[in-house]
């Protein structure tokens, strides 16, 4: 088989266009490989980890994204520049983006992800879905084109029957989506639909499909490389969501049994060599309560929840991303892979879960991550770094691996009890109520469970318990303490107080004392 990369070519140096806990997990994997590392940053970002542990790194602009990372062009100017001959994208940005990887390859830098037409045969839903049908994918029921009026759409609705859901043909992630439950409610929702379609993309295309009731959201990581193999890694369990954004994965699924994961693991290999895909990809499905399962989408990318994978099947994705990028045949170790034990991954926000999930900007006054068997901690933050309003808010991933699935809850009650994020509002709250809650303890997961419990106010209480705002404002005054002593005299020596000593006293202000 022939593609760009099936003769081997040692990279050398790899730009990492990303910032955050991504661009720290990329330099490291590119350290281990052997490879030089160079990192982008915004403004915003100079006094990031992936600056710090980088061998080079480049301003590429003010914080917006759209004036630094997002500036396709410059990167590569930036990356022949520099002498890289490898582009890293992570995930967010420019990683699903056709034209910067076609842009990248007209310069002769490799991409370290698919090709450009995997990436814009994948972005558009009603083509990938064609492609599926056709390669004999299991899709949901319903249409294989875009519905260009009224009467068709109506049509086509009463044939696939109600429920049904009306998708953007250009869209993913949610956006452009609507459920219509009758017919009477069908037109409004079609014109919504295509004016929604039409904002957010530009393309007022949508599409027909059943609706699939509290389905889990399960996914499987594929390796793919330039020689015409492909490989199934098993499946994440991703149904832990709040309005589209995940927050909780785990792998193996609860609900996916060794021959479910088989025949996922077929259906993905198959949608992958349906579009020539090379390097990771994750094939989504949706899986529904009688155990069938349809084709989503696929996400073109290394994905934030790739860890979990890593944990149980034993595989440093990364350096498997940059083993194909360099022409090299999958290992034989990635062939075969059944998941051994379990991890779960909490991703940790700055937002405050008692105020609707409001981003919570700041500066991380303590920081201290837990540590110890079966943990991983991804972040690209350390203590006294300032989160600013620019990205998106997940300040690190708590990964959490054992033998079973109990053990992993326990020891994720340990890494949470051991945890101190003092300074900004975090998720981490909503991770201590998971671990009260039945249905998450049982493994009894769907798509809307969070939704559904938040909204309810199952899992947490409407109200902030008092203990967590003493510890903000001892935070608030520690941090005043800590200026007041830098500013009248050096640090005595030998009496200096570390973060610890500090989290110590103020673990005593959560008990409510203030001594
Ligand atoms: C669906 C669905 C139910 N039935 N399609 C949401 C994101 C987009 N990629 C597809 N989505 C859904 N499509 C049918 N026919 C339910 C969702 C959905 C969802 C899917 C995965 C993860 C979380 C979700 C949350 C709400 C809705």
């Amino acid at each position: 088989m022939t593609s760009p990369n099936s003769t081997r070519k040692p990279l050398e140096k790899v730009l990492v266009a990303n910032r955050g806990e991504i661009a720290v997990r990329i330099v490291r994997g590119l350290r281990d490989a052997g490879i030089r590392s160079a990192v982008i940053y915004s403004e915003a970002d100079r006094q990031g980890l992936p600056v710090l542990l980088a061998d080079e790194a480049f301003c590429i602009g003010p914080a917006p994204s759209n004036e630094s990372y997002l500036r396709g062009e410059a990167i590569v100017d930036l990356a022949l520049s520099i002498g890289a001959d490898g582009v890293h994208p992570g995930y967010g940005f420019l990683s699903e983006n056709a034209d910067f990887a076609r842009r990248c390859q007209a310069a002769g830098i490799v991409f370290i992800g698919p090709s450009p037409d995997a990436i814009s045969k994948m972005g558009s839903k009603v083509e990938s879905r064609r492609l599926m049908m056709d390669a004999g994918v299991p899709v949901v029921p319903g249409g294989r084109d875009p519905l260009p009026d009224l009467a068709t759409a109506t049509e086509a609705a009463g044939q696939i029957g109600y429920p049904v859901m009306l998708k953007a043909a250009s869209g993913g992630g949610g956006k452009g989506m609507r459920l219509i439950r009758s017919a009477e409610d069908f037109p409004g929702a079609y014109r919504a639909a295509r004016s929604e379609a039409r904002a957010s993309f530009g393309d007022d295309d949508v599409y027909l499909e059943k609706y699939i009731e509290e389905p889990r959201h399960v996914e499987i990581q594929v390796l793919g490389d330039h020689h015409g193999n492909v490989v199934s890694l098993g499946e994440r369990e991703c149904s832990l969501q709040r309005r589209h954004q995940k927050v909780v994965e785990e792998a193996p699924s609860p609900a996916v049994d060794p021959d479910l994961r088989r025949r996922m693991g077929e259906a993905a290999v198959q949608a992958a060599r349906a579009v020539g895909y090379t390097n990771a990809g994750t094939v989504e499905f949706l899986l529904a309560e009688n155990g069938e399962f349809f084709f989503l989408e696929v996400n073109t990318r290394l994905q934030v929840e790739h860890p979990i994978t890593e944990r149980v099947t034993g595989i440093d994705l990364v350096a498997a991303q940059l083993s194909i990028a360099q022409g090299e045949p999958l290992a034989p170790e990635c062939y075969g892979v059944e998941p051994r034990g379990h991890a779960i991954e909490l991703r940790i926000y700055a937002e405050d879960p008692y105020r609707g999930f409001v981003p919570s900007p700041g500066r991380i006054e303590h920081l201290r991550w837990p540590e110890g068997p079966g943990i991983r901690v991804d972040t690209g933050v350390y203590e006294g770094s300032e989160v600013t309003i620019y990205y998106d808010p997940m300040l690190a991933k708590l990964i959490i691996s054992g033998a079973d699935r109990p053990q992993v809850l326990a020891r994720m009650a340990r890494a949470l009890s051991e945890i101190r994020i003092d300074g900004i509002r975090t998720t981490i709250p909503l991770y201590r109520a998971l671990l009260e809650d039945e249905d998450f303890l049982a493994g009894r997961l769907d798509i809307g469970m969070l939704d559904r419990k938040m909204d309810g106010g199952e899992l947490l209480p409407k109200e902030r318990p008092e203990e967590e705002d003493l510890s903000l404002i001892a935070a608030a005054l520690a941090h005043y303490e800590a200026g007041e002593r830098r500013s009248a005299r050096p640090a005595p020596s030998g009496g200096h107080r570390s973060g610890w000593r500090q989290s110590g006293r103020l673990a005593g202000v959560r008990g409510g004392s203030w001594s």
